[in-house]
């Protein structure tokens, strides 16, 4: 099976120049200018947009079961709203309960995911530890192509990983090759803010924020990052919301700490009004940790992904629909946390970051698709647009525009968090390893058509660190 984009500008993390991209069997077999449709190839023409790798949300959870419910977003439609909006692989989270053999849990999320429309891949979290965990996690990283592993250090009582937990598990993931990732959020003091709102009668949507400040997530961002120092593995601290998180992963930079943020596509748009919406509804379809912050802290991260200070954007895509939301009416503390992303993420970026003057075109490639597949170790079979890549890749309309909404997304969730937003740049076609899956508003995403990606161990660099120590 063989494409030809024929008369677009390539856009890579590097270069933008005019080519034609030929695809076959699903990788991308040439790139030239006036390159030959080779017989029975389909020719799309790409005449005035940019052709691009698909974008990479590092951060999903599809059907995830959490907070007694389940996300209304499966693998297949969750994955298929991501072509819509020229995303072409995600990283979810394996997430196991605590005593859950961890390799169960991994199979158990392998069979959900068969369904998936575009590729994937999985960070496993830890979320309780014995010897079999640290066994689990060497056949994970050395047979199942994991390599990154996901702490939480809030939810108490559920999944939340003490410092005992997380020593254990960044030491192990040193030795293994594998990225330790966190959730920074001081689990302890959420919990006892929470309490200390409901025993004041803040009962509803309003209390989320109060109960989770910056400094919350700054404390823990600074813990997770000097945890991280002293055994000396690579960190990734995931959906940075503050200004004090983001000061914590500077200043490891800039010590030479290998520390990374990855920030939201919401955290950089939507501000914290949206819990003070008289509409109890409306203010918890907001709910999702860390919380909308103020705009201060969303200028400073747009800034840390300006200055390269965060690395990647994603979505924490995790939809709940109002009925499902609705189980923390009299409580706000049971309201499941989450909101949607992943189909209007690149589309928002490029309109708030690109068209605004924020980000060059290069960089948005960098920060929605590169930066992942290198920091995540798939680069170049993803994120770049060379011979022998994947042909992941986006057909970009910059004049594009629509206005979002939750009457003609894809995504399974009864709100968007972007409603009424007018975006100008546009996926026109998705294409997901060399197969058109999307054209215009028709999405022909296939159930089953993605495929598990294995990320290899970065043994050779962590090898070269856990020396120095
Ligand atoms: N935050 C959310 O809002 N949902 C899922 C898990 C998380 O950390
Ligand atoms: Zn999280
Ligand atoms: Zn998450």
């Amino acid at each position: 099976m063989s494409t030809l984009i024929r008369g677009g500008t390539i856009v890579t993390a590097e270069q933008t120049y005019r080519a034609d991209v030929l695809c076959v069997d699903g990788k991308i077999a040439a790139i030239g200018e006036g390159l030959e449709a080779p017989t029975g190839c389909e020719t799309i023409d790409a005449g005035g947009q940019y052709v691009m790798p698909g974008g990479i949300d590092p951060h999903t959870h599809m059907q995830l079961p959490f907070m007694g419910t389940v996300a209304s977003e499966d693998f297949y439609s969750g994955t298929a709203a991501g072509l819509a909006g020229g995303t072409t692989s995600i990283i979810d989270f394996v997430i196991p309960d605590p005593k859950q053999n961890i390799l169960d849990a991994y199979r158990t999320w392998r069979e959900w995911s068969q369904k998936s429309a575009a590729d994937y891949g999985f960070h496993v979290a830890i979320t309780w530890w014995d010897e079999s965990v640290r066994e689990d996690m060497g056949t994970l990283v050395r047979e199942e192509g994991i390599n990154s592993f996901k702490h939480f250090m809030a939810y108490k009582g559920a999944i939340m990983a003490d410092d005992e937990l997380l020593y254990n598990s960044f030491a192990r993931s040193l030795e293994l090759g594998a990225m330790a990732t966190v959730h920074a959020e001081n689990g302890e003091l959420v919990f006892q803010l929470q309490k200390k709102l409901l025993a004041e009668g803040i009962t509803g949507p309003e209390a989320h924020p109060l109960s989770r400040p910056p400094a919350a997530e700054g404390e823990a961002a600074n813990r997770a990052l000097r945890l991280a120092e002293v055994i000396g593995v690579p960190l990734y601290i995931v959906h940075v919301s503050t200004i004090e998180a983001l000061e914590e992963i500077k200043r490891a930079r800039g010590q030479g700490q290998r520390a990374y943020g990855e920030v939201l596509a919401g955290h950089l748009l939507i501000d914290e009004s949206v819990y003070q919406n008289p509409d109890w509804d409306k203010a918890a379809a907001h709910v999702m940790s860390p919380p909308f912050r103020s705009k201060e802290h969303q200028d400073a991260l747009w800034k840390g992904l300006q200055s390269g200070a965060l690395q990647t954007t994603g979505t924490d895509h995790c939809c709940f629909c109002a009925d499902q939301k609705a189980a923390g009416r009299d409580d706000f503390t049971l309201i499941p946390n989450g909101t949607a992303g992943i189909e209007d993420r690149m589309s928002v970026l490029w309109t708030h970051g690109v068209n605004t003057g924020k980000l060059t075109i290069n960089e948005f490639v960098a920060v929605t698709s590169s930066n992942t597949a290198k920091i995540f170790n798939i680069y170049p079979k993803k994120g770049c647009i060379q011979v022998g890549a994947d042909a992941d890749l986006v057909i970009w309309d910059p004049a594009a525009t629509k206005t979002i909404s939750v009457k003609t997304h894809h995504q399974n969730i009864d709100t968007n968090i972007f409603e009424g937003m007018q975006v100008t740049g546009l996926a026109s076609h998705t294409f997901t390893r060399g197969k058109l899956a999307y054209i215009d508003g028709d999405l022909r995403a296939i159930r089953g058509a993605g495929e598990y990606v294995k990320r290899p161990a970065f043994s050779a660099a962590f090898d070269a660190l856990a020396k120095q120590k």
